[in-house]
């Protein structure tokens, strides 16, 4: 089951260490026990890493790997076509491998220069509290599985390829890690969950599923869509609405389905002031007084 706000499916953690991995129905692996097994392994070696030391090394197997290159062949022109000017920026800058999974470990060294941000392993859910809180500090939970080779075109949960095409592109550039230092900044300073929910849902229609008006038509910004070749070809069918942080944060969203709803920003310029501007300065307090505004 995934509740809002619920980025990773949940595990539950054996004697041994081991843990085991829950997914939700109609999750496209829930009846392939080679699948499971595969998952809870490598849920299993991010349960065991401690803080400090590097992701572990996961001995991605052909098919994995072949997964991979299926999505990033894909996306090649969708995202040439589709992703906003400074995730292609990032993008290039990254210069992700294109035929075999990476780890993260070497992402991690490869962003040290551009933004200084460094993956860490997430085994399962990661409470909202840790999964912003270290964004403040250039850390980004990220898992290490692979979607199910049977769905390529769409995961309904993030997998290493959400996290290292989808974010890790953004995570290279500089323009996108203000606003992710942002956001772990925002959910650090605010008390109360009706405040954390707030911030939650603003990065979700924003760095997850935000879009942007480029001269050329509307573009992509937002992780989940530029991870998946299904969603990417048709974000600009849905309901767009203007940039807008009190319907972002009260609008309710479902993470198993292609989003319906979309904000759209004028530019990347609105989006650094209107969203980095309120993760750099929200409280309980002003939070409270914009929904009561509204
Ligand atoms: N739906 C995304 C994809 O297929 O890449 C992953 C989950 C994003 C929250
Ligand atoms: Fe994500």
């Amino acid at each position: 089951m995934f509740e809002e706000g619920q980025y990773f499916a949940p595990i539950t953690k054996k004697g041994d260490g081991s843990v085991s991995v829950e997914l939700s129905a109609g999750h496209p692996g829930l009846e392939d026990p080679t699948y499971r097994e595969r998952r809870d392994r490598i849920a299993t070696a991010a349960a065991r890493w401690e803080p400090g030391e590097p992701p572990p090394l996961i001995d991605y197997t052909d098919a994995e790997h072949e997964v991979w290159r299926v999505v990033c062949e894909d996306l090649r022109g969708k995202h040439r076509e589709y992703a906003c000017r400074e995730y292609l920026d990032g993008k290039e800058a990254f210069g992700l491998p294109e035929d075999h999974v990476p780890q993260l470990t070497e992402l991690s060294t490869a962003l040290a220069p551009l933004t200084g941000f460094a993956y860490q392993p997430a085994a399962g859910l990661v409470p909202l509290r840790d999964f912003y809180g270290a964004l403040a500090d250039h850390r980004f939970w990220a898992t290490q599985y692979v979607r199910h080779h049977s769905v390529p075109l769409y995961t309904p949960e993030p997998d290493v390829l959400h996290e290292v095409v989808g974010h890790g592109n953004t995570l290279a550039d500089r323009r996108f890690t203000q606003l992710y230092e942002a956001a772990g900044a925002a959910v650090r300073r605010v008390e109360s969950d009706e405040a954390l929910q707030f911030v939650s849902k603003v990065f979700w229609f924003t760095l997850e599923f935000g879009v942007v008006h480029e001269p050329d038509g509307l573009k992509a910004y937002g992780a989940g869509i530029l991870s998946s070749p299904g969603e990417i070809e048709e974000f600009r069918q849905m309901t767009i609405r203007p940039l807008d942080l009190v319907d972002m944060g009260t609008t309710d969203y479902d993470i198993t389905h292609y989003q319906e709803v979309l904000f759209a920003a004028k530019s990347f310029g609105q989006l650094q002031d209107v969203v980095g501007g309120f993760w750099d300065t929200c409280t309980d307090d002003s939070i409270e007084a914009m929904r009561l505004a509204a």
